[in-house]
């Protein structure tokens, strides 16, 4: 087998350099909480494919569906001859998401996909053109995502022009707003809505309930709430994306149920197939069954191979309960994160919810963002063999997200690379 190091030169002749990769090392196999290299060097896994394989990487049940599944059809398009997976996935979205009003599924193959779906529903169903987004916000990489996503490098820069009708207010920060409280901070934003926009101009109002790329960034409580309650008066049709907080990674199914939101349209991807590429748009079957019959779909979309996949993943979660292993996790890691930041006066902050948990790293006494300290800290860590990732606007967010089936051995053992890594 070529190695890595083979591997990676091949690479650099064949694939655009705009495609990145946070260690130059070819994976062989990945399973439980760790990723293997073609050399025979493992990482602790607290990536999960950002936030991917919650059930694990080749989780037994998935294994089995996508392999039966293969072996009856690979394709034939939902929107030529359907089957029962993809109407068996929208049932479980349907029954699993918050809120017990009637709702209606569709199936797409990405988050950014999934997203542009929402917006082109809420604006169907309400006739109207504005969305409005937050700061920090990410929501993809496609024409319309990018202008729904907050950073530039390396989003956006140089990729416009954009998408029109995207209109940004302030997120609730804590830690960078002065700690306002959700209720004052969502008067804010709602202010700047209703002054530079319109209430009555505005489809929707996304919003990732934790925010992922963005830093991990937690509103402060009462914000979501108060949003949710603004939208339902002013017509707006409440997007959450839990595209990176769903399917169990904070400790519920959905990040939303903390505060008992109940969004109208949910977009979801990532941890919903063990994997696979799959997406969703799932929400009230009065905005969803707006859209005439054709107006929505894709060649792919819901793929059968992909459904079987989820199918299987939601039944790992259920089975395995990872919503619980997700708040284990969090209170595992979540200790021995304060106790890393309680002798580093570089960690501003450590924050997130479940197995979603950060640290934010910052000049010691100032709130100036460090981002080479936080870069430096995660390479420490990839040369010690555990996986990490960085996010955040100022990059100075370090971030974890380990698969939920990761045993308490190797969470352990990631976490001692952690501290050593800040030693
Ligand atoms: N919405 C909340 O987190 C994807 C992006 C990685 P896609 N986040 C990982 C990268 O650098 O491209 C994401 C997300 C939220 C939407 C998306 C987009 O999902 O499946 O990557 O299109």
């Amino acid at each position: 087998m070529a190695t890595s190091e083979e591997l990676h030169k091949r690479r650099v002749e064949a694939v655009a350099r705009g495609v990145g990769s946070t260690i130059p090392a070819y994976v062989d196999r990945a399973g439980g909480g760790t990723i293997t290299d073609v050399d025979g060097r493992e990482w602790i896994d607290f990536a999960a494919g950002i936030a991917v394989t919650n059930v694990g990487n080749s989780a037994p049940r998935v294994v089995e569906a996508v392999r039966a599944q293969v072996e009856r059809f690979t394709h034939t398009c939902f929107m030529v001859a359907p089957y029962e997976s993809y109407v068996a996935v929208c049932e479980q979205l349907n029954a699993l998401t918050p809120g017990g009003f009637e709702k209606r599924s569709a199936l797409f193959n990405s988050g950014a996909e999934a997203v542009e779906n929402a917006v082109k529903i809420a604006r169907h169903a309400t006739g109207r053109p504005a969305v409005v987004v937050f700061d920090h916000a990410y929501h993809g990489r496609t024409n319309l995502t990018m202008a729904l996503t907050a950073k530039n490098m390396p989003y956006k820069h140089r990729f416009g022009p954009f998408a029109g009708e995207v209109y940004r207010v302030p997120m609730s920060y804590p830690l960078r707003d002065g700690g306002l409280d959700g209720a004052t901070a969502a008067a804010r934003s709602i202010e700047m809505i209703e002054k530079q926009v319109g209430a009555e101009n505005v489809a929707a109002l996304l919003i990732e309930p934790i925010q992922g790329e963005g830093g991990f960034v937690v509103p402060a409580e009462g914000f979501l709430p108060a949003l949710r309650e603004w939208a339902t008066a002013a017509g707006v049709v409440f997007v959450a994306d839990e595209i990176q907080t769903g399917f169990c990674r904070t400790g519920d199914w959905f990040a939303c149920e903390h505060e008992g939101v109940e969004p109208d349209l949910i977009t979801l991807a990532k941890g919903i197939a063990g994997g696979l590429p799959l997406a969703a748009v799932t929400g009230r079957a009065e905005l969803m069954d707006a859209v005439h019959v054709g107006g929505l779909g894709g060649t792919y979309g819901g793929n059968p191979i992909a459904c079987a996949a989820a199918l299987a993943s939601i039944e790992t979660m259920r089975e395995l309960d990872l919503a619980a292993a997700a708040r284990r996790i969090g209170a595992v890691m979540g200790e021995r994160l304060r106790a890393i930041a309680a002798g580093d006066p570089r960690v501003a902050e450590v924050r997130g919810r479940g197995a979603m948990l950060a640290v934010e790293i910052v000049v010691p006494g100032t709130l100036t963002p460090d981002p080479a300290a936080t870069a430096s800290i995660s390479a420490a860590c990839h040369a010690a063999g555990l996986l990490t990732l960085t996010c955040g606007t100022y990059g100075n967010v370090l971030r974890f997200l380990p698969p939920l089936v990761i045993s308490d051995d190797e969470l352990g053992r990631g976490l001692d690379i952690l501290a050593a890594a800040f030693g």
